[in-house]
C-alpha cells in the first residue's frame, strides 16, 4: 500500500528506428488501461531520444545502463547525465547480461548507480543468483550480498529500484515457485529495511525473469513484489500492457 508498482519494458538489444517507435507508440496509447502501474520502457541507447519524445505523462523512459563516469575519455561508453538529457528518468544497472559479458563486479554497479543518482537519474539495480547457487542453497546469501555490495548510500532517499532476476530464469520460460520468489523479495525487504530504516520499507523491489501475461497476476500479487522487469514480453506491446494490467 502507498507504493505504486513499476512495470518496466528491457527492451534489450532488439528493434529498430521504426519499431521502437511503434511500440513506445503503442504502449503510451494503452497507459491509460493500467492504471495501477507506473509504466517504464528501456529502449537501447540509439532510441532513447526518440522513445523518450513519444512518451507522455502516464509513460517513462529509462536506459539499460550508463558509465560512472559524468564524462571523459571512455570510447564507446554513454555518461549518465546524456541520459538525462535525453530524457531518460530510469536507469538499468547490473543486469546479468552486462555482469556476464562485461565483467561487471558489484563495485562496478555501486559507482555506475552512484553516477545515476548523481545525474538525477532512478537506479534499478539487478541482482539474482546463479541455477548453480540457488541449487546450493545460496540464492538468499548472494543476492544480499549483492544488495550490500552494489547499493549506494543516496540509494533509498532517491527511490531507487531493486530487481530480483535469478539468472537461470531470464529469457528461459522458467521461473522460481511463488513461495521461492516471495522469500526471497522478503529478503530483499529485510536487506532494506535493516540498511535503510523506514525509506528501504517503501523502496519498490521488481520480479524479473520470463514473466509473461499468464504467470503475471501470480507473481504481483505475492508480497513484496512491486512490479516486474520485462524482457521478452516486453517487445510486444499487448503482452506487456497485459501484464500490466495484471496489477
Ligand atoms: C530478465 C528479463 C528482463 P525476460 O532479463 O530483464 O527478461 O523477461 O526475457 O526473461
Amino acid at each position: 500500500p502507498g507504493v505504486r508498482p513499476l512495470i518496466a519494458g528491457n527492451w534489450k538489444m532488439h528493434g529498430s528506428l521504426a519499431e521502437a517507435a511503434a511500440l513506445a507508440a503503442a504502449v503510451q496509447a494503452g497507459a491509460a488501461g493500467a492504471p495501477a502501474a507506473e509504466l517504464l520502457v528501456c529502449p537501447p541507447f540509439p532510441y532513447l531520444h526518440l522513445v523518450a519524445g513519444k512518451a507522455g505523462p502516464d509513460l517513462a523512459v529509462g536506459a539499460q545502463d550508463c558509465h560512472a563516469a559524468p564524462k571523459g575519455a571512455h570510447t564507446g561508453d554513454v555518461a549518465a547525465p546524456m541520459l538525462k538529457d535525453v530524457g531518460a528518468r530510469y536507469v538499468i544497472l547490473g543486469h546479468s547480461e552486462r555482469r556476464a559479458d562485461h565483467g561487471e563486479s558489484d563495485a562496478m554497479v555501486l559507482a555506475k548507480a552512484e553516477a545515476a543518482l548523481a545525474a538525477g537519474l532512478t537506479p534499478i539495480v539487478c541482482v539474482g543468483e546463479s541455477e548453480a547457487q540457488r541449487l546450493a542453497g545460496e540464492a538468499e546469501t548472494v543476492v544480499t550480498g549483492q544488495l550490500a555490495g552494489s547499493l549506494p548510500e543516496g540509494f533509498a532517499a532517491a527511490g531507487g529500484v531493486v530487481a530480483y532476476e535469478p539468472v537461470w530464469a531470464i529469457g528461459t520460460g522458467r521461473t522460481p515457485t511463488e513461495p521461492d520468489i516471495a522469500a526471497i523479495h522478503a529478503a530483499i525487504r529485510a536487506h532494506l529495511a535493516g540498511r535503510f530504516g523506514k525509506a528501504g520499507e517503501g523502496l519498490r523491489i521488481l520480479y524479473g525473469g520470463s514473466v509473461k501475461p499468464g504467470n503475471a497476476r501470480a507473481i504481483l500479487a505475492l508480497p513484496h513484489v512491486d512490479g516486474a522487469l520485462v524482457g521478452g514480453a516486453s517487445l510486444v506491446a499487448a503482452d506487456f500492457l497485459a501484464i500490466a494490467a495484471a496489477l
